[in-house]
């Protein structure tokens, strides 16, 4: 079997004016959707990120791509690493959100063989007659947990203004419980995922123990304001919100690089205090994980399969993990249906995952959703792998077709949260790190 053909399709999605330590979101994000044809009449899909740079370097993979046999994965990895020019990102550089997962050139080599990996497992999938997470050795679980993530936002839907946005303006302690109720009304979760570094910590802190009096010790929190916070500042809150943060919660990238958090670990514990750190911007690839485990500076990793390069490197990350004692779970970007399929399958395919899942799916749309037969649904918080081949996911092309539409219609060709929060909130605004 041989790869005929690969299809790149740049779509633009809704996105709601979400705050974070990185700025606001825009009114859309940008996904790309990889479609791999081979010469057996089988098609595979991924989902990834969006904008100039990441669809430049998929294109760049087209001549090696193109004729390959699916199943021989890593040694269309090695020849890509061969390839000097698979690089071309978009002209400007580092965006300033560059720490943003996938947002970073460094990933730019494992984040573009993830999107080819993931559609060349859901071709072996279909080949075979078998779920993805089944192809990768086998399933640990068949329900997949997701946890509510929480943003502090401004009212509104994103996109064009005919986007309905169900959770209004959230910048305080009280609407942010508003929100999770709705959200766990709809989704189920059992955890909760706060996205912080917005409002001065002391709201911050008022929030998670707000949503510790209402939501109860069973349903963990994590509390993550992408480096807002002062080593200073990360103890202090970690001291606040010592009981609230216990049962399974942790305290995610409070401070920038890993000797900060390492420096925070190590005041925390020596005040008895034993909240774990997680991280997805000082860990993003295999050497980091050494570091902050000598360090003692993380204690658990957020795996992506979009940027640590795919469904396989997320397993052995997992196993990793599981060897050194470090727990493991997973971020997320916006993202669509096709994405959380390849994060379930994954997910159910890796015996070491401490907690559950990031997922922002919830801040996207039924209107936007590419997957044939709508939008997935979650039941107790927890997708279930489904009972088909390869990823379990048909495109709906007319639906893909106003995806790309829509990103034809719009400016936007890379994130960039700051300039946002520039147009529509202050306009002298500049990302600080830290600046609490
Ligand atoms: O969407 O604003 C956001 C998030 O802050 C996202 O960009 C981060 O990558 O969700 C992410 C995180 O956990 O750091
Ligand atoms: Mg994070």
């Amino acid at each position: 079997m041989r790869i005929s053909s690969l299809r790149l399709h740049s779509i633009a999605i809704a996105d709601p004016p979400l705050r974070s330590s990185y700025g606001l979101h825009a009114p859309w994000a940008l996904r790309t959707v990889v479609e791999l044809t081979t010469d057996e009449g089988i098609t595979g899909v991924s989902e990834t990120y969006g904008g100039e740079g990441p669809r430049a370097a998929l294109e760049a993979t087209r001549e090696l791509v193109v004729g390959m046999d699916p199943f021989q994965l890593a040694g269309f990895n090695a020849r890509m690493s061969q390839q000097a020019d698979l690089a071309a990102d978009v002209p400007g550089g580092r965006s300033q959100t560059w720490l943003v997962p996938g947002e970073n050139p460094l990933d730019r080599h494992n984040r573009t063989f993830a999107a080819i990996e993931i559609a060349c497992l859901d071709i072996i999938g279909k080949a075979v007659g078998r779920p993805v997470c089944d192809v990768l050795g086998g399933r640990v679980r068949d329900r997949v947990p997701f946890s509510a993530y929480l943003f502090y936002k401004h009212a509104g839907g994103g996109g064009n203004g005919q986007y309905t946005d169900k959770y209004g303006e959230v910048l305080d302690a009280q609407s942010a419980v508003r929100e999770c109720r709705d959200m766990i009304k709809e989704y189920g979760f059992r955890e909760i995922k706060l996205k912080a570094g917005v409002l001065d910590p002391a709201l911050e802190i008022d929030t998670i123990r707000e949503l510790r009096s209402e939501f109860g010790p069973t349903v963990p929190l994590r509390i993550d304001p992408n480096c807002a916070w002062s080593v200073e500042t990360s103890v202090s809150v970690g001291e606040a919100l010592k009981e609230a943060l216990s049962d399974g919660g942790y305290l995610e990238d409070p401070c920038p690089d890993l000797s900060g958090m390492s420096e925070v670990r190590r005041r925390l514990v020596a005040k008895g205090i034993d909240t774990p750190m997680a991280s997805n911007v000082a860990v993003t690839g295999f050497p980091d994980v050494a570091r902050a485990r000598d360090l003692e500076a993380v204690q658990i990793v957020l795996s992506d399969p979009h940027y640590w390069g795919g469904l396989r490197q997320v397993q052995y990350l997992s196993h990793l993990c599981q060897v050194l004692g470090l727990g493991m779970s997973m971020h997320s970007n916006s993202h669509l249906g096709v994405s959380l399929m390849a994060m379930t399958h994954v997910a159910a395919a890796c015996p070491h995952l401490t907690h559950a899942c990031d997922t922002h799916y919830p801040w996207q749309t039924e209107q936007d959703e590419i997957v044939a037969g709508g939008r997935f649904r979650f039941e107790d918080g927890a997708v279930e792998i489904p009972e088909k081949a390869g990823l379990g996911v048909d495109l709906d092309y007319d639906q893909l077709a106003r995806g790309c539409e829509r990103y034809r219609k719009i400016e936007f060709r890379k994130r960039d949260d700051e300039a946002e929060m520039r147009k529509h909130v202050a306009p002298n605004w500049t990302r600080m790190i830290p600046r609490w």
